[in-house]
């Protein structure tokens, strides 16, 4: 497996991703046939289960748009079951100490880097045996940082082995400086992003952000983040629709 997200971030190159919360393989389908570098699949909040992600994850087979899924929860069933069903990496949410950030590691590698258990599912059958010698090489662990804990704890998180990137949660993290949802540029925001940007720069991590919409996206490449989401299916599909409704009212 060559991950093509991964070889982005760890080269730095800015890439850009959409964000999937609909149970609809026909728009997986197409959405990553747009030359989007990366595709995640919302186990969190995105209104999809773990059969929905099994159907959804084969409509981004031989294209170069890569899988990645966030977990609902930090546990290694979770992790495992996702990268086993053909995920090329996660995201876990809500890391907020260096030891949930090993957790998220050791759940994606195989021993002795870690301790996934073996069963391969759609990653052995599209790729057979040789999916194990590169898996722990290739497999993305994205940790988020949305959380008041998280902050605090930013540069052990960072400095843990094997974690690749950094992931913004911006609600969370707005919720978790005591900050209104959205508050954006409020400097304890910006302050909390610089600290965040100078850690991934400081232990070679990619930088990640959950941007709302494209703006969002183009100015967190801006600021210094090497990725970020675009926005959602849900999000696109209600901005087209007001856009559409209000043109043909003639407002
Ligand atoms: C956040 O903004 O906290 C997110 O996790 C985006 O879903
Ligand atoms: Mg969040």
């Amino acid at each position: 497996m060559i991950n093509l997200a991964l070889k982005k971030w760890r080269a730095k190159e800015p890439s850009l991703g959409i964000w999937s919360n609909l149970p609809d393989i026909h728009m997986a389908e197409m959405l990553c046939r747009m030359d989007v570098d990366w595709i995640c699949f919302d186990l969190q909040h995105g209104l999809m289960d773990y059969s929905d992600l099994t159907r959804l994850l084969p409509a981004v087979t031989g294209v170069a748009t890569t899988p990645i899924v966030r977990v609902a929860a930090n546990q290694p069933d979770q992790i495992g079951k996702a990268l086993d069903a053909g995920a090329q990496g996660v995201i876990v949410p809500m890391v907020n100490t260096a030891e949930d950030a090993r957790r998220a590691v050791s759940a994606c590698r195989y021993p002795p880097q870690g301790s996934r258990s073996c069963g391969p599912m759609r990653d052995a059958m599209l790729e057979g045996p040789g999916y194990l010698a590169t898996a722990n090489e290739q497999v993305a662990c994205l940790v988020m940082i949305e959380t008041e804990e998280g902050l605090r704890n930013l540069d052990e998180i960072a400095a843990v082995a094997g974690v690749d990137g950094l992931f913004v949660g911006p609600m969370d993290l707005c919720y978790g400086l005591g900050l209104a949802p959205g508050s954006f540029t409020d400097p304890a925001f910006s302050a909390a992003i610089a600290n965040i940007l100078k850690a991934c720069e400081q232990n070679g991590l990619a930088s990640g952000m959950f941007g709302y919409n494209a703006e969002m996206a183009a100015s967190s490449i801006q600021n210094g983040f090497n990725f970020a989401s675009i926005g959602t299916d849900i999000s696109f599909i209600r901005t087209g629709a007001l856009q559409a409704l209000s043109t043909a009212r003639g407002e």
